[in-house]
């Protein structure tokens, strides 16, 4: 039985939420900012696209899907850099209710073919760099058929076509219009995204999400309790990552001018904060403390900031402190979300500071602290995993009802897989991991996955992927490894086989560790608490 006592709400909302389509509220926004100028500007090249153009763009595009027999529950992936192009298509599915699976650029094939298998798109927009990639897959999986390379008009990759190509074939002679080519649906309903992640254990899955998921998202936008307002926003957070894509998307529907970083470079950074007066910084953890300890900082001015704000792994208190001194502000404002909850859930409000705190929980949303053993909900101090319930939550899980029914309790709080606690003035801090993930700079690393790859190996027997903590990064997946009976194995020979099949957040950068045997219990699943401890007393003898 719920103990009501130990649910903690958000604070009051200012408005009731609307049911609205996240397509009508983009386009009244886009026409409302036309003469505004730019809506992206790509800090290196300076290339940009407006606001009309982004307009024009993103109706001519869903007019053109509609009449090419595209339209609401198609599945699209876009699978780009951050680029100055990268919304039109997201913002045409919005438009019909298409719906859009991102998928990170720097994937492997192999890691691609999961994540396409996931959802199996009819069409992949997708930048020029990566075009090859699709161009291989949709031959081989066979279920895509479309692949539209966004950022080129005049790409001549075999297999592919440019967006111009694809809108003019799409129209087939009608003349564009720009009027809002909206279809009805249902937004509580009607999935916008499906976003990646692993969630509490396994293999990557897809967590859809709703219009109205991402509805709350914009209420918090509105809300200045959480969100102040400013001209320009810095797009470095990668578009392909639910932080990423919801927040710059928001920024782009208040009018902002979004400053592209494509490639992270130190330089660009400071660079394009400081020409771009950028007020107000979203970054996750490696990027704070950058700006803590980096000697490059003090070469630029970087009055402008005014707020830093950091989520999607924690940060130290140090690591505040630090920045706080340096850039002359009040306080880092920390928040902590996940994908299966569409975005932050916890979050400090404007003007509020509680160092190590990740904040409150936010509107429209309650939190509960269950305890793991007992199912019991817990009191202030006490830890336990977080549990939510509220509009920010996720139907579930894409075409996977067990991975849905195990990432909720029977009466449908939403297990997180994180440990925290709550204070007596309800400020949450989290403090470790229940869930298998392993985050390294903010990135999800599924150590199932990992595993997966390790065991494909012909000379290992057994594995066991943990994080290590690390201050930089925040964690670096370490394989411990059973070579298989008279095997001759070097961990290099594993670092690189791994380095050969997927993305580089996924590297073993923690290193190998041989072992006679896997720590599992009667069922085999890998102990990874004794793994974990393991770890800290292997690295305390060396
Ligand atoms: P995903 N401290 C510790 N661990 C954290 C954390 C924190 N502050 N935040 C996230 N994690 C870990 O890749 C937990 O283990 C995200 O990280 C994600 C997605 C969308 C938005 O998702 C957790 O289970 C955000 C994070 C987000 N973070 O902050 C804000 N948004 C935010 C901040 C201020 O699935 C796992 O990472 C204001 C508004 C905001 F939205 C989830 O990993």
């Amino acid at each position: 039985q719920e103990d009501d006592r130990f649910v903690i709400h958000g604070p009051p909302p200012l408005q009731p939420l609307p049911r609205l389509s996240l397509g009508k509220l983009v386009y009244d926004s886009l026409l409302a900012n036309i003469k505004k100028g730019d809506a992206f500007v790509d800090a290196a090249s300076g290339e940009t696209i407006s606001y009309l153009d982004l307009l024009k763009k993103s109706c001519f595009l869903a007019e053109s899907l509609l009449k090419s027999g595209y339209g609401r529950d198609t599945i699209v992936s876009i699978s780009s850099e951050n680029n100055v192009q990268f919304y039109i298509p997201v913002i045409a599915c919005l438009y019909i209710g298409a719906v859009v699976a991102p998928i990170n650029h720097n994937y492997t094939e192999y890691e691609t073919t999961h994540s396409l298998n996931i959802c199996k798109p009819r069409i992949v927009f997708c930048s020029k760099a990566v075009a090859q990639k699709f161009v291989q897959l949709k031959n081989r999986l066979g279920f895509t058929e479309k692949i539209v390379i966004i950022d080129d008009d005049f790409c001549d990759i075999y297999g592919t076509e440019t967006l111009a190509h694809f809108i003019k074939t799409g129209l087939r002679g009608f003349a564009p219009l720009c009027r809002f080519p909206g279809v009805d649906f249902d937004p509580d309903k009607q999935i916008a995204f499906i976003m990646c992640s692993s969630g509490t254990t396994g293999l990557p899955k897809g967590v859809m999400q709703t219009h109205t998921n991402l509805m709350v998202r914009y209420m918090h936008t509105i809300d200045p309790r959480y969100v102040q307002k400013a001209d320009t926003f810095l797009g470095i957070l990668p578009f392909f990552h639910g932080f990423g894509l919801v927040t710059n998307f928001f920024a782009l529907v208040q009018g902002e001018k979004i400053v592209v970083i494509k490639r992270f470079e130190e330089k660009l950074f400071l660079k394009a904060v400081q020409d771009y007066k950028i007020p107000s910084l979203w970054l996750a953890p490696p990027l704070v403390v950058l700006l803590a300890k980096s000697p490059l900082v003090d070469q630029y001015d970087l009055s402008c900031i005014r707020e830093v704000t950091s989520g999607a792994a924690p940060l130290s208190k140090e690591t505040e402190e630090l920045v706080m001194k340096r850039l002359k502000i009040k306080g880092i404002r920390q928040g902590y979300g996940l994908t299966e909850a569409t975005l932050g859930v916890i979050m400090m409000s404007v003007g509020d500071i509680k160092h190590g705190s990740s904040g409150k929980v936010a509107t429209y949303m309650k939190c509960k602290i269950r305890d793991p053993e007992t199912g019991k909900s817990l009191g202030p101090g006490k830890v336990g995993e977080l549990c939510f319930k509220g509009p920010m939550v996720m139907p579930g899980y894409y075409n996977n009802e067990e991975a849905t029914r195990n990432s909720f309790t029977s009466d449908g709080w939403l297990l997180t897989g994180d440990l925290g606690y709550y204070d007596q003035d309800e400020y949450f801090y989290i403090v470790d991991r229940l869930k298998e993930l392993i985050k390294y700079k903010g990135f999800q690393v599924a150590p199932a996955e990992l595993e997966a790859v390790i065991l494909s190996h012909p000379k290992v027997q057994d594995v066991g992927v943990v994080g290590l903590p690390d201050e930089s990064s925040g964690e670096l997946p370490v394989a411990f490894v059973v070579k298989k009976p008279g095997a001759n194995l070097t961990e290099k020979e594993i670092i690189d086989f791994v380095a050969g099949k997927v993305s580089s957040q996924k590297r073993l950068r923690g290193g190998v560790i041989f072992v006679p045997a896997i720590p599992k219990n009667p069922s085999g699943k890998i102990l990874r608490r004794e793994l974990r401890k393991m770890l800290s007393e292997f690295k305390s003898k060396l």
